[in-house]
């Protein structure tokens, strides 16, 4: 197939995702306490959080707040507490029990440096300032709406908690690794079901929680948690084909890495061709969900789209 269709040009999106970046670990900078007791987790909390990462899913959030008509410093708080919950996923998938990996972000991860009690407790604290930061009436500037306010910040309190938990997240991690090493080939329903829930959930949250914010109506919200359903098992079918056209482009180094893993992904169910297909179907229908919306108000949902449809790592 071919590539998937290329971004509109009149958009500097490299731009706006400086700034949001720069914007997003301001907040988080700030949201840690630097030096407090106990010393050792709150070094932990800031070396991983503070550690890069694209911060994906707070643009996420701030963009779907500007859709709908928000100023996105309303969904501050939100954006930061996604990437609070994202990282501490990534703390406790690098432990031993679990992924057991020694680079996260290019730098040795958070196990290997404070040790594995400090990082399941890390994970742990940030888990918990994630709602600490969503929930605390500090977190948000003053001109959000003093009546409304309290009944937004509660549901999107709950789409962060209901998307994340046993039946989002948690569920994607623990149906992955029950997976892992098993003789059966992984049906294609199942594949979905682990990226739905390991990795489109927290980006359902991310947007979700910043169309409340904005004060989206329930029509548009429902469309924007359609596109970031899409635009999630969009970045896990892309991560697959990456997967297969990188190893064999390292010949010698990690060739056939994919194939021969015993990892399921959409390449080995459904072939590269069918999986680019594919990919470009979830581009499209993203981008439906973004028709009704202010063109220009939209362009950073659909550049985001784009950029996952397109990345290259
Ligand atoms: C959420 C309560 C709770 C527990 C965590 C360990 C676990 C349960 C889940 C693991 C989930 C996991 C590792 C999902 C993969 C998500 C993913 C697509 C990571 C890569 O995201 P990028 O590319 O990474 O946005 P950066 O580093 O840029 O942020």
């Amino acid at each position: 197939a071919a590539a998937p269709a290329a971004a509109p040009a009149e958009f500097d999106f490299d731009s706006y995702m400086t700034e949001r970046a720069e914007m997003v670990n301001r907040a988080l900078d700030a949201a840690i306490p630097a030096g407090a007791p106990p010393a050792a987790l709150h070094e932990a909390m800031r070396y991983t959080l503070l550690a890069g990462g694209k911060r994906v899913r707070p643009a996420l959030c701030l963009a779907a707040c500007g859709v709908v008509g928000g100023r996105e410093e309303w969904a501050l708080a939100p954006a930061a507490a996604a990437e609070m919950v994202h990282t501490m996923s990534l703390v406790h998938d690098d432990l031993p029990c679990m992924d057991d990996d020694d680079l996260r972000r290019g730098k040795p991860t958070c196990h290997v440096v404070y040790g594995e009690a400090i990082a399941v407790l890390t994970g742990d604290a940030l888990l918990s300032l994630a709602f600490h930061h969503v929930a605390s009436p500090g977190s948000y500037p003053p001109d959000v709406d003093p009546e409304k306010h309290p009944a937004r910040v509660v549901r999107a309190t709950f789409e962060l908690a209901r998307c994340i938990g046993s039946e989002g997240l948690v569920a994607g991690q623990v149906v992955d690794l029950a997976n892992t090493g098993a003789s059966e080939v992984v049906p294609l329903e199942r594949l979905e079901y682990i990226h739905l829930h390991k990795t489109a959930a927290l980006l359902e949250a991310s947007v979700v929680m910043g169309a409340i914010m904005g004060g989206g109506t329930d029509e548009q919200i429902e469309r924007l948690r359609k596109y970031a359903r899409s635009i999630g098992l969009l970045f896990q079918v892309v991560d697959d084909i990456l997967d297969v056209t990188k190893s064999s482009e390292e010949l010698g180094k990690t060739a056939g890495k994919d194939l021969a893993s015993d990892k399921a992904t959409y390449p080995k169910l459904l072939g590269l061709e069918k999986s680019r297909e594919f990919a470009e179907k979830l581009l499209s229908d993203a981008k439906e969900q973004l028709a009704g919306f202010d063109k220009e108000k939209a362009a950073p949902l659909l550049h985001l789209a784009y950029y996952i449809a397109h990345r290259q790592n």
